[in-house]
Formats: structure tokens, sequence, C-alpha cells
């Protein structure tokens, strides 16, 4: 009885995909809308102190989708486990000496509404807080994950900030536990 049930299943989904892949190819001839198109990408490279580029990782590549903005890494060599990532406000990865920060010319969390709330992408405060990156235990990153309130628009002329660990929204934690600690990785999204 029990196979029965699953081997219609598996049909129907191979029917589906079926379909899918043939209605995207006619798209593909007759409309542009249905073409994958990537709207913006930025070069993910390691933060240093003395300013000089960094080790460079790969590209995120970002796009406008029915849900919200579709994040896309193509990174590998990167530290495994999962990494806060945001948008900061200021196009720039250069360190702030006086800070002794790494990436610290990027200032803060982008939040045009100045909420001065860390909420995560799914809350009310910073427009910047995107979901964790999550490494793959190779160094690889490939999830694509989605923020919903945040467009490609608002990203262009600000940066990409990817930190040593994973962000737990938490506004009320000190930065280098509840906001994911050191700014390890950076990209000007231009
Ligand atoms: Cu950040």
């Amino acid at each position: 009885m029990k196979r029965a049930h699953v081997t219609p299943l598996i049909v129907a989904s191979l029917l589906i995909w079926g379909c899918t892949d043939s209605d995207s190819n006619q798209a593909g001839n007759n409309s542009k809308k249905f073409t994958p198109v990537v709207e913006a990408a930025v070069v993910v490279a390691e933060t240093t102190m003395d300013g000089r580029p960094g080790k460079t990782f790969g590209i995120v590549e970002f796009e406008d989708g029915p849900h919200g903005l579709i994040i896309k890494p193509r990174l590998h060599g990167m530290d495994p486990g999962p990494h806060a990532a945001h948008v900061h406000e200021h196009p720039s990865c250069e360190p702030d000496d006086e800070m002794g920060m790494p990436a610290g010319a990027a200032g803060g969390h982008y939040d045009p509404e100045g909420t001065g709330v860390h909420a995560g992408p799914y809350g009310q405060g910073h427009l910047g807080d995107l979901p964790n990156l999550i490494v793959e235990p190779t160094g690889m990153a490939s999830l694509t994950v989605v923020a919903p309130r945040v467009t490609v628009a608002d990203l262009k002329g600000r940066s990409l900030m990817i930190h040593a660990g994973a962000d737990r929204y938490d506004s009320y934690a000190e930065h280098e536990h509840g906001k994911g600690g050191m700014r390890m990785y950076c990209g000007v999204i231009r």
C-alpha cells in the first residue's frame, strides 16, 4: 500500500518539474520578465586594519523578488558557521583607526528611519538587518536567503558587512555577542 501512495507522488513531482522547465524555456524566448537578472553584486573581501585590500572570497548577488530582496552568496574559503550580515550605511570598508576597528568607516547598520533598533530582517528596526549568512563546513556559502523589507535600490552606495559570529538580533546585547562581533568581511555595493 505504501508503495502505491509514493509512486504517484514522484510522478506528479516530475510532471510539475517538467512543466516548469518548459514554461521557463518558452518565456526565455518570448519575454524578458522570467529571465534571472543580477541587479547588484558585491565583491566580498577580508577586512584589514592597514587599509590595504584584503583577500577576496567571491561575490554576493542581489535581486528584487516578489517577496523581497533575494540574496545569493557565491563565496568560498570563508570561516564555517553562521555569520551576521548587514547593510552598513557608508560605501567604505576602510578601518577606523581611532576606534581600532576594521571596516569602521562603513558606519552603523543602515537605518534610514532612525529606529535605533536591531530587530532583524523580519522586525521593524534597521532596514539593513539581513538574515545570517550560512557558511558550510567546506567554507562555501551558496544558500539563497530573502530579506523582505529591503530592495536593491536601498543597497546602492552602501556596504555589505559580514561579521565573525552569528546575529541574535538582540538590540540590547553588546555588539560583540548580539550582533555578530568583529567586522570580518566587507564589500562596497556600487
Ligand atoms: Cu553589521
